[in-house]
């Protein structure tokens, strides 16, 4: 069996900023599982179903990578596909004490588990699926954030949007 890691988020929707960490983790693994999962503190603006098919669509060429959901602990869902990795972004030192909160946690439900963090390219240091719907509601250009399908996607969202 070869080495498989599960790539866990929101995804609400995807940006540029996970595809680098996702397609940085294909090179890396076997195989890596996309999966969506459920944030307690976050309202999405995609449904699940949404956020799978835009992220099948800008990771169709990448043959390692498949896209899931799951309703429940990430560690059970690594477990279901026997993933011994978690893959995890980092942008800046502000997303240490969250990412350290998670991981330890994750280590008590599982310590057999081990989390990896990989650094985003510095181009995407500053991007957030909030910020690029925060532009988007307001009309703003979004085409460098985020790949042209899920551009799309936002722009269909917030259409009927008015300030
Ligand atoms: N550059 C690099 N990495 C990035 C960027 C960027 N610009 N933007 C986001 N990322 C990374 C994030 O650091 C993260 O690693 C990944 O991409 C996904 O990000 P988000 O924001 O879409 O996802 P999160 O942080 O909301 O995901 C949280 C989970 C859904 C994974 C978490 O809540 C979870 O595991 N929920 C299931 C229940 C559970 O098991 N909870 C934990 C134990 S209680």
């Amino acid at each position: 069996m070869g080495s498989i890691a599960v790539c866990p988020g929101s995804f609400d929707p995807v940006t540029y900023g996970h595809l680098d960490i996702i397609k940085r983790a294909a090179k890396v693994f076997d195989k890596v599982y996309v999966v969506i999962l459920n944030n307690s503190a976050k309202n999405p603006l995609f449904t699940v179903e949404e956020r799978v098919h835009l992220i099948e669509e800008v990771t169709k060429a990448i043959p390692n990578v498949s896209v899931d959901s799951f309703q429940g602990l990430l560690v059970d869902y690594a477990k279901s596909v026997q993933a011994n990795a978690i893959i995890r972004g980092l942008r800046a030192v502000s997303d240490f004490e969250y990412e350290m909160q998670i991981t330890s946690m994750n280590r008590v439900l599982n310590e057999e588990i081990e989390t990896f963090f990989i650094m985003t390219n510095n181009q995407y240091s500053f991007l957030s699926s909030s910020i690029v719907k925060e532009a988007a509601k307001y009309k703003g250009s979004i085409s460098e954030l985020v790949p042209p399908e899920v551009e799309r996607a936002l722009n269909e969202k917030y259409s009927k949007y008015k300030e």
